[in-house]
């Protein structure tokens, strides 16, 4: 056994790499690391993963999936609901039985036990006699079945039976995440998506171990839960969406389906009420909202900062508070994202009395603030959350102030949109998305450090990453794939991996070796140029 980590020294990979090919009878010279090819027999090295694992041992026989291969999972319905999940996936390619049983030895084991692990940790050993993933919570489990994933041919994604071999190196793999937030968002308001859409959202972000998926819930354009005291908010603030469409929104009950899915794909969901500005859906439904008292129009554009709630009035809180309330008891998760944005049309004073007023709301009902950073220009309350939007070039008084709150113990949620915002263009020729970030091609997205990018923020207010999906020109689940992919697994390693395994030069060719399995789950991925795809 050879003791490695993901940090090996360029040559020792390349030259791994090259005995790997080698060994496939595909040998090439001068050629950059090849991706581990799918035609070969060869299984995938076990920190050939996205996001890379904390460590890795490589060396022992790979274990190989056979009819005979059993899921074998702790007396315990969460981790026979993982393992009935890795069947699930497991069965339609590999054409294997892959019954559930908690006893017998061999096959692939899910297992509950003490350890080191951390509250989303895992270890995954593998050897000729089976595969055992051992964690210390269920959450763990099912990151290391996301590795257990990764590791086999990609062919695994599919429906239907495939030849295989269907093997898992032989070796362990130790791991546990940088940053206990990981998070993507989706705008569901400027354009609706339906729960359905939602749902294939998280299973992407499942594969890539994030566990928060903050919905936009309500801008101008459209209000996406139904509020039971407010009803026209939904009724006719959900009933359009920019361009015009008819936009829609999310009964309490499908609301709570996507909660209980994210939850069995271990996302926890965080809503967001953005206020008092990006309200124009909440003051066209009630004229009472307006300071004047006359409901505006339904707004189908892309203009930000023109909207606001009405600050003096008392309605303000009695809407905030019912809202609140009504989302808080809807949410198990522990955060309420206030928004708190581009309020343009509220005065410094007004924002600041606004959000003196609307975080206690939040506290009564039991969550955590999280607001844009703006927020850290007001009084962010003790245990707050900033989400951090701001560009390389963002000024350094801005960043100051953000900074300073950090100091101060507000938690930090790092979401640059010159990095990861996954709405903005690759190139000028991007079809979709927006450019006022700038241009983020792969590698930009990829090549920052969380733990260090704010000047002045200590290393310990970070909590995480989230990449933030705003869907102005995005319609379509392909629309926001070709978005999201290439770029979302980067934003998932720089939650999940060690600083020390950040590289490029390596992490694009594991990148270049996710692309078959997006061909096999469907998911329309943008070819950039800055990655060596696999050419077949
Ligand atoms: C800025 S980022 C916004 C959103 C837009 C987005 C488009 C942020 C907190 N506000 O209202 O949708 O840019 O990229």
């Amino acid at each position: 056994m050879r003791r490695t980590h993901s940090t090996t020294p360029r040559t020792t990979r390349v030259l791994g790499s090259l005995l790997l090919v080698a060994a496939a009878g595909v040998f090439t010279l001068g050629a950059a690391p090849a991706a581990p090819a799918a035609r070969t027999a060869a299984p995938t090295p076990l920190d050939q993963v996205i996001p890379a694992p904390a460590s890795v041992t490589h060396g022992g026989t790979p274990y190989r999936l056979t009819r005979a291969t059993g899921v074998r999972v702790d007396d315990s319905a969460e981790v026979r609901r993982i393992g009935a999940y890795l069947a699930g996936i497991l069965r339609p390619s590999t054409g294997y039985p892959l019954a559930l049983t908690d006893h017998g030895t061999g096959g692939i084991r899910l297992h509950l036990a003490p350890g080191d692990f951390g509250a989303e940790g895992y270890r995954l050993h593998s050897d000729a006699g089976g595969v055992t993933i051992t964690a210390s919570a269920p959450a763990g489990l099912f990151h290391g079945v996301q590795t257990l994933r990764q590791l086999l041919p990609p062919a695994v994604e599919k429906k239907t039976a495939q030849p295989g071999p269907w093997q898992i190196a032989g070796g362990t793999v130790q791991d546990r995440p940088r940053y206990s937030y990981r998070g993507a968002m989706l705008d569901v308001s400027r354009h609706f998506l339906t729960v359905d859409q939602v749902k294939r959202y998280i299973d992407q972000l499942a594969l890539y171990k994030l566990n928060e998926l903050h919905l936009h819930l309500s801008d101008d354009q459209g209000w996406r839960i139904a509020i039971d005291s407010w009803p026209r908010l939904a009724a006719y603030g959900g009933s359009t969406e920019v361009g015009g469409g008819p936009g829609g929104y999310y009964t309490k009950a499908q609301y709570q389906e996507i909660v209980r899915y994210a939850a069995s794909r271990y996302l926890e969901v965080v809503p967001e009420i953005d206020m008092p500005g990006h309200t124009n859906a909440a003051l066209a439904s009630y004229a009472e909202l307006n300071c004047d008292g006359t409901a505006p129009p339904l707004y189908t554009g892309t203009k930000v900062g023109f909207s606001s709630l009405c600050v003096p009035k008392q309605v303000t809180y009695d809407f905030a508070d019912d809202v609140i309330r009504e989302l808080a008891a809807l949410t198990p998760g522990r955060y309420l994202h206030i928004g708190g944005d581009e309020a343009h049309s509220t005065s410094h004073a007004d924002y600041v009395a606004f959000m003196d007023r609307v975080q206690p709301i939040v506290a009564k009902y039991g969550k955590t603030v999280i607001g844009w950073h703006q927020l850290t220009g007001a009084h962010p309350v003790p245990g707050a959350l900033a989400q951090y939007w701001g560009l390389d070039s963002t000024s350094a008084a801005e960043k100051d102030q953000v900074a300073k709150a950090a100091r101060n113990g507000t938690g930090l949620i790092l979401s640059p949109a010159d990095r990861i915002y996954l709405d903005m263009k690759y190139t000028k020729d991007t079809r979709l998305g927006l450019d006022w970030a700038g241009l983020v091609e792969v590698r930009r997205s990829y090549d920052w450090n969380p733990g260090d990018y704010l000047p002045g923020a200590p290393a310990s207010a970070v909590r995480g990453v989230e990449a933030p999906m705003w869907s102005e020109t995005l319609k379509e689940s392909a629309d926001i794939e070709y978005m999201a992919f290439p770029r979302l697994p980067g934003a998932a390693e720089l939650g999940w991996s060690p600083a020390a395994t950040h590289d490029w030069d390596t992490y694009k060719v594991r990148l270049a070796a996710q692309a078959p399995r997006w061909d096999a789950l469907g998911i329309t991925y943008y070819r950039s140029p800055q990655v060596p795809w696999p050419t077949n």
